[in-house]
């Protein structure tokens, strides 16, 4: 289904990215392997077969590369032919994607073979990659000549302008470098949309445009990106009215048969949060039947008070961990946008009001029924009754424990095996969580771990999964098509700032 009205107002919200140009900052030789790698620092110089340089451009890139080519010795006899591998991370530069057997597809690998019949010359790559590494690779030349890399140039696009970023005021280096990260992971997915990440799947996702929306409120405030965003999913529901977990925007905008009844849900506190941010009333107006109706197609799924469980891969979202069970905390993210459903009809005094708070209460009583282990003194999901990070995240975030009682059981998780959380998606509502329960001190030093573990490891921008416990976790199976600037991880800016986190550590 098409609403033509809501598109045409989502079309004219939505930027145009302006272009910046980045200058190749260093050449490189990588050595090593993916556990040690070593950098040398190279002088340019002229490249035969089998000759490997890596262009440095200094930090995260998302753009358009030219290569300024020329050549010693005599005139070309044959062509040049080169590999370029793209890596936003040096890490990449040393996995490969003929050993990538995962289910999702390789075209997302940043790589090209490519013939070069004149030289000298300028080369622009037509596709947009998301770099800061660039790998030049000669395949073959001839004999009688040698390739030289005179220039390399991005441009570099982006609807997020740093001017009208102001910096975090902060004494402590680690958080003035986490916010800096968090700005540029952000700065990098603002294009036409809030892209997840630029490298894949470059596309506008409900659960990640939540987070992304909260971060720009505190740092670009581009509001009419979000709106432009939020009438998007509106415009394109299913015949049903079921909004879906993505759009795509090329060649015209069209909705995902993707559908992840969390991500629905959501549309509901992202309608909010904008709300709250932007003091749009004409928007909240126009957009709450939407929202609503994603809270009543939810209602019509419970059976005996909760939603059925379900192994299938996709079902609902919640985290990439593939053995999280995610019955209970799909009830949570009911709950949780229950309560939001609740501030707008109050907002817009829509008499919906009573039976909303109705069904949070009905909800609320189910999610202790079913999932509450008096025995583990935690929520339990599922047939196996497993206990996970995000089940307990999420039935605080519905509003079904007292503060202490919420506090209490997320220090009592800290001493179990529960299944962990291996996204800053998640990981953001854990934060949320400890907010939510008065734990701000925990809240700070959660942060610190968690996204300062990334800034450890050398992050320019931060990661769509990050697991401390195995760095080579993926849901794709091989960590060479992960996303290393995915906007869902740009919470510290939203948290630092928006809750002065550091002032108090209280
Ligand atoms: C992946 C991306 C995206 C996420 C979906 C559910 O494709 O990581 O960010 O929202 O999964």
């Amino acid at each position: 289904m098409r609403n033509e009205a809501f598109l045409s107002t989502a079309l004219s919200c939505l930027p145009t990215p302006k272009e910046t140009e980045a200058l190749c900052k260093r050449s490189l030789r990588l050595t090593g392997n993916a556990d040690d790698i070593r950098t040398e620092v190279l002088q340019r110089a002229p490249m035969k077969k089998g000759d490997r340089i890596v262009l440095d451009f200094g930090d995260h890139q998302v753009g358009y590369l030219t290569l300024k080519l020329g050549f010693v010795g005599s005139h070309p006899d044959a062509p040049a032919w080169i590999r370029l591998q793209f890596a936003e991370r040096p890490v990449e530069l040393f996995e490969s994607a003929e050993e990538y057997h995962g289910w999702i597809s390789t075209g997302w690998i940043q790589q090209e073979q490519i013939h070069i019949d004149t030289l000298p010359c300028t080369l622009r790559l037509p596709r947009r990659y998301a770099f800061r590494y660039v790998q030049i690779e000669v395949l073959d030349v001839s004999s009688k000549y040698e390739l030289t890399v005179e220039n390399a140039i991005c441009t570099a696009v982006s609807s997020a302008d740093n001017a009208d970023l102001q910096p975090l005021k902060t004494d402590d280096p680690l958080l003035a470098r986490m916010d800096a990260v968090a700005c540029r992971t952000l700065h990098n997915c603002m294009q036409r949309v809030f892209e997840d990440g630029p490298k894949r799947d470059r596309r506008l996702w409900l659960g990640d445009l939540r987070l992304q929306a909260l971060a720009n409120y505190e740092t670009y405030k581009n509001y009419d990106m979000v709106k432009g965003c939020l009438y998007l999913f509106a415009a394109l529901p299913r015949e049903d009215g079921l909004l879906s977990a993505a759009i795509f925007l090329e060649p015209e905008p069209e909705a995902d048969d993707t559908f992840l009844p969390d991500y629905s849900m959501l549309f509901v506190p992202a309608l909010l949060d904008y709300y709250e941010a932007s003091g749009d009333e004409q928007t909240l107006r126009e957009l709450w039947p939407t929202a609503l109706r994603q809270l009543e197609i939810a209602k019509t799924q419970l059976n005996g008070g909760v939603f059925p469980d379900c192994e299938r891969l996709g079902w609902c979202f919640i985290d990439w961990s593939l053995e999280l069970n995610k019955q209970a905390s799909l009830m949570g993210v009911y709950l949780y946008c229950l309560k939001a459903g609740q501030r707008i009809a109050a907002l817009v005094q829509d008499p919906v009001l009573s039976a909303l708070q109705s069904r949070w209460q009905a909800g609320a009583d189910a999610m202790r029924t079913c999932f509450w282990d008096d025995a583990l003194s935690c929520f339990a999901s599922g047939e196996a009754r497993q206990v996970s990070w995000a089940s307990q995240i999420w039935a605080i975030l519905g509003g079904v424990l007292s503060e202490q009682e919420g506090s209490a059981l997320l220090q009592r998780m800290e001493r179990t095996d529960a299944v962990g959380m291996v996204t800053p998606y998640l990981y953001h509502h854990y934060v949320t969580a400890l907010l939510e329960v008065g734990d701000r001190k925990k809240a700070l030093s959660v942060l610190k771990a968690y996204w300062g573990g990334m800034v450890e490891d050398g992050a320019d921008t931060f990661w769509e999964l990050y697991n401390p416990k195995n760095p080579n976790e993926s849901p794709y199976g091989g960590t060479i098509v992960n996303s290393y600037c995915h906007a869902w991880s740009c919470g510290p800016a939203y948290f630092l700032r928006k809750f002065h986190l550091d002032r108090d550590g209280q």
